[in-house]
């Protein structure tokens, strides 16, 4: 079963939302967000990637996929006072959610999992900053001792529909992301989850995913929604450009389906304006990775974010693990 026995929603409601017309989908998805959270707030979260390049899977997305000639250099696990002194100079920007990535396909017991352990425990030490990261698959009990060292969320995406997934990798299966989205949820740790678009999927898959995730046994808390970085020496590095439409109707789509759930303006941001972010925010997004640098592409910096949260009122959101 890869849903909620009961769907809370139908393929057709689904896409009867994401379909409604924009202006009045904005309007909609703004009501829901306004209902249920304050819509003043973005969350403001910073990504560190602890051990980049090198992984065996073939996300055709993802420059640090070892199977392409991306520009990404290769470094082992790092250490864990350097990512400890990284999540301190993001707690001083302002950030309230330090999320590290590593470029694993899976997470194996043994040394480098004790020291991941190990930051976590140190960065929830360091107090107002909730903790998440993104390590490929996990078994229970890794998410169980995830969990113990003081873990608030794990990022696992699923990226796209199912039906279109194994276009864009081959080395795992949907089914296998969501056995990990199982595990991180029996553990009591919070659920990250989204996906990527302008991959050439179609609205059908844009849908389908959203479908996924709102029917999911519990909703995600946090629900990432990436636009494709397209990344030379990758199979997506020549995708067209997504058009800014698509990004707020899955925004807003989600904030629908998702009332509570932090809905992540995450990847793409640098090929966005203002303004067009701004929409993205009227449509129900919450929160944003801030910093130079996502995981291993760049990102709009610290002071281009003050002014945009100036110029449009909004305020950092506290901490609140969940
Ligand atoms: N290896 C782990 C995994 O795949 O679950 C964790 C790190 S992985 C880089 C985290 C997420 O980054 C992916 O699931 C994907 O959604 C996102 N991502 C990777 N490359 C991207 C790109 N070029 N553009 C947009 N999002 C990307
Ligand atoms: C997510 O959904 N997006 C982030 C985070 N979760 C780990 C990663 C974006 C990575 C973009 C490509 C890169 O910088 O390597
Ligand atoms: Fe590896 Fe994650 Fe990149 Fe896929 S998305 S190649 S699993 S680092």
């Amino acid at each position: 079963m890869l849903t909620a026995s009961t769907p809370r929603y139908s393929i057709d409601e689904v896409s009867s939302i994401y379909r409604t017309p924009l202006l009045e989908l904005i309007l909609r998805a703004s009501d829901v967000h306004r209902r249920h959270q304050d819509v003043g707030e973005v969350q403001v979260c910073r990504l560190l990637s602890i051990k980049t390049g090198g992984c065996p899977e073939d996300c055709g997305y993802c420059p640090q996929s070892a199977h392409y000639e991306a520009p990404v250099k290769a470094e082992p696990l790092m250490d864990v006072d350097a990512v400890v002194a990284a999540a301190e100079a993001a707690k001083s920007e302002g950030s309230t959610r330090f999320c590290m990535g590593a470029a694993w396909r899976e997470v194996k017991d043994g040394p480098r999992f004790e020291r991941v352990l190990e930051m976590i425990r140190r960065i929830k030490g360091l107090g107002g900053l909730e903790v998440c990261v993104t390590l490929g698959m996990l078994n229970a009990d890794q998410a169980q001792r995830l969990k113990e060292a003081g873990l608030d969320a794990y990022n696992h995406n699923l990226d796209t529909s199912e039906e279109y997934y194994d276009q864009i990798i081959t080395t795992r299966t949907y089914a296998d992301r969501l056995q990990t989205l199982r595990h991180v949820r029996e553990a009591g740790v919070s659920v990250c989850c989204g996906g990527i678009l302008g991959m050439g999927e179609s609205e059908d898959d844009r849908i389908s995913l959203l479908h996924t995730l709102a029917n999911l046994p519990e909703p995600p808390e946090s629900v990432p929604i990436n636009a494709l970085v397209p990344v030379e020496g990758t199979p997506l590095a020549d995708q067209a450009k997504l058009d800014v439409w698509s990004m707020v109707r899955a925004i807003a789509t989600a904030r629908i389906l998702m009332p509570t759930a932090r809905v992540r303006l995450s990847a793409g941001r640098l090929s966005m304006s203002p303004a067009e972010q701004a929409l993205c925010f009227l449509a129900g997004a919450n929160s944003i990775f801030a910093g130079e640098k996502l995981l291993t592409t760049p990102n709009p910096d610290v002071d281009a974010d003050r002014l945009l949260f100036d110029q449009l009122g909004l305020k950092p959101m506290e901490a609140d693990p969940r």
